[in-house]
């Protein structure tokens, strides 16, 4: 649904989510480095909260189920249906003003998924997260990525390039091997409750989780409201409606999901 930015704004004006929830140097992050560590985003009550009903999700019989199309992790594709609680995750006011920094235009969240590296696994090569909107750096995609645990460069952190979100070429024609090191590569580390937001340019990778513990985490991204791609048309999932009510309206304007139930 087309929606003027004015009115986009005011939605997120209402939801404390403005220019002013982020610092000078956060949005300096998200325009030099392409990505930026939002500390401290989620309460840890919260992050126990959401990793005690995504556990749950590995009961059997449990209301979803996990996969392990990616060996090794722990997936569930959608979790906006699940319960109000994963709602915060996406609406959080300082992500929102992030997103809205990198996209300049309204937008919605396309999904909410959890991905979660056990020990010996994660790794991942290099890519962008939008190879299908044309040549980078393209407009409209951005990702974030919700640190249930501690983020450690040992525990499996996303791995980062930081300035690749300006490069005018995809990660497998500069790199000779997508799957090694890249000579500037970082890894986003972060206490539970930090939230990362990338610029869906930035080249990333999953890292090899090398800790006793898996490494929870929640992805979130993001399309502007103008993409039309079929690839994060059919991501974007249906919220009952008992959800959208207690989210709120304004919260559920930016969502701009269909809601069943
Ligand atoms: O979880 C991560 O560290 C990154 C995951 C990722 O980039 C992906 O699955 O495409």
């Amino acid at each position: 649904m087309a929606i003027p930015l004015i009115e986009f704004d005011g939605m997120l004006a209402r939801l404390h989510a403005g220019p002013e929830a982020l610092s000078t140097e956060e949005r300096g992050s998200l325009d030099r480095d392409g990505f930026v560590a939002l500390g401290g985003a989620l309460p840890r009550d919260l992050v126990s909260r959401l990793l005690d009903r995504l556990l749950e999700l590995r009961r059997p019989g449990a209301v979803k189920a996990m996969h392990e199309r990616e060996r090794g992790c722990w997936r569930v594709d959608g979790t906006l249906d699940l319960h109000a609680e994963f709602h915060a995750a996406w609406s959080n006011p300082r992500l929102l003003a992030a997103v809205r920094h990198l996209m300049g235009a309204p937008f919605q969240p396309v999904s909410l998924n959890y991905r979660a590296p056990q020990t010996g696994f994660g790794h991942q090569g290099f890519h962008h997260d939008a190879p299908f909107l044309g040549r980078p750096p393209s407009q409209g995609y951005v990702q974030s990525i919700v640190a249930l645990v501690d983020f450690t460069a040992e525990g499996g952190a996303t791995r980062v390039v930081p300035g690749s979100h300006r490069f005018d070429h995809f990660p497998n024609e500069g790199m000779p091997d997508v799957e090694g090191r890249h000579a500037q590569e970082l890894a986003l580390s972060g206490p539970a409750g930090t939230i990362f937001v990338l610029n869906g340019n930035t080249w990333h990778a999953g890292g090899m989780n090398r800790s006793a513990v898996p490494r929870h985490s929640l992805h979130s991204s993001w399309m502007a409201r103008t993409v039309t791609s079929e690839v994060l048309v059919n991501q974007r999932q249906p919220v009952p409606r008992g959800i959208l009510q207690e989210i709120g309206p304004d919260a559920a304007g930016v969502l701009n999901a269909v809601s069943v139930g």
